[in-house]
């Protein structure tokens, strides 16, 4: 488990989110999201630059159980989860598939 460099964890505010950031090489960037009902949420990371892998988590940031994982679902190297999570708080992880992955991330979120 990587975190990402500054030890902060970033708020999805919104119902559809797109956010942009730079993935340093060894680090993780993770947002963090409530759902306030149960729905389908598709998350991707289309139009980033390099091998990126999503993971998602809930309850607590570092130790909560991995609901969700995807490294190349989302076409080419990028990756895609779309699934019906329940109600909660969930922390989404940007990795790259690689120790080295680094570059631009795009992060898309919409819930439907
Ligand atoms: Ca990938």
């Amino acid at each position: 488990m990587r975190m990402n460099q500054q030890g902060e964890i970033y708020r999805i505010a919104g119902p559809v989110v797109t956010v942009t950031g730079i993935v340093a090489r060894m680090y993780d960037v993770v947002y963090v999201g409530t759902l306030p009902i149960r729905m389908t949420v598709q998350i991707d990371t289309a139009g980033s630059s390099y091998d990126t892998v999503l993971y998602v988590r809930s309850g607590a940031c570092v130790s909560g159980p991995e609901v969700a994982c995807d490294d190349d679902g989302g076409g080419g190297v990028s990756s895609m989860i779309e699934r019906t999570f329940e109600a909660g708080t969930y922390y989404v992880f940007v990795d790259g598939y690689g120790t080295g992955s680094s570059g631009n991330y795009v992060l898309n979120v919409w819930p439907y």
